[in-house]
């Protein structure tokens, strides 16, 4: 056990640069007793005490050390303005998790290549390289590998009804609105049903403005978050939907909450840094 946390202060240490030392033990111990915590909470051993978990898993023979992760370089295929890859790009932020982006053009095709649908067959980002033997595709996959592999923050919540609530938060955007705006949708309703950019940009400010009503109906008013006061993968999904609403003109007046967590979610660096037009291949003006 000792040497599994020996390790997993190393990995911290690896992935931040501390301004000092007080500040350095004060996030390494935030971090391993949240990894911890994280793991004792969800092991198959139910709820129990650091102390009893201890005895029972050792009494039951079960490792009460997770795997430790082989450190290659995570790597992030994306493209600029993918609202799945921005929501997983906070996710990396939030976590100080380091990566690398590739970004591939999605107006080149570039999704459809050989060696790009070997990493996604669905020919989509993004994919996450690097820490698992497969590519990861699917932004909640992706974002609930992160969350196992790296508990801090926490992006869910720590009961099974917050979590299904985030969670159910998380979907309207990325199951109910997202696939039905997404450039192979849109090619095909050109190919089939001869839709033009005007046509095609209505429909998405369609779907984007529904969404926004069914956000705007569950959360809480006087909210700076999706869910309670901590961030959740529901914050990361509304970001990536008011990049949408935004870029398809839907006027925000009648959604005021929406526009209120949103405007908290954008004030904080891991939001703003994760913006699609600041990334690589995103137009300079
Ligand atoms: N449900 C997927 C969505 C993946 C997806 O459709 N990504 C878009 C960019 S946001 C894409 O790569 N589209 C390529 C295409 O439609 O050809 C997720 O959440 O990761």
């Amino acid at each position: 056990m000792e040497r599994f946390f020996l390790y997993l202060i190393m990995e911290r240490v690896w992935q931040k640069d501390y301004a000092n030392h007080l500040e350095a033990t004060t996030d390494i111990a935030d971090y391993t007793v949240g990894f911890y915590n994280n793991f004792r909470l969800h092991s198959k051993l139910g709820n129990l005490s650091p102390n009893v978990f201890e005895r029972e898993s050792t009494s039951k023979n079960l490792s009460s050390c997770p795997k430790l992760l082989d450190h290659h370089m995570l790597i992030l295929h994306s493209y600029w303005l993918s609202l799945a890859t921005y929501r997983v790009r906070i996710a990396l932020n939030l976590k100080a998790v380091a990566f690398e982006e590739r970004p591939h053009d999605l107006t080149k095709g570039e999704q459809h290549l050989p060696d790009f649908r070997k990493l996604n067959p669905a020919g989509a980002v993004p994919a996450l390289e690097g820490g698992t033997r497969q590519p990861l595709t699917q932004s909640l996959a992706i974002l609930e590998w992160l969350e196992e592999s790296y508990p801090t923050p926490p992006l869910l919540p720590l009961d099974a009804e917050g979590r299904a609530r985030v969670r159910s938060l998380f979907l309207l955007t990325a199951s109910d609105t997202h696939p039905l705006v997404v450039p192979r949708v849109q090619a095909r309703l050109t190919k089939q049903f001869g839709s033009n950019e005007a046509t095609g940009r209505a429909w998405s400010a369609y779907w984007f403005r529904e969404g926004l009503a069914a956000f705007e109906a569950q959360l809480a008013p006087g909210a700076t978050r999706c869910h309670g006061e901590a961030l959740s993968i529901a914050d990361l999904a509304l970001a990536s939907h008011l990049i949408g609403v935004s870029r398809f003109g839907v006027d925000l007046t009648e959604f005021p909450r929406t526009a209120a967590v949103g405007a908290s979610l954008f004030a904080l660096p891991e939001f703003a840094s994760a913006h699609p037009r600041l990334q690589l291949g995103a137009p300079s003006a």
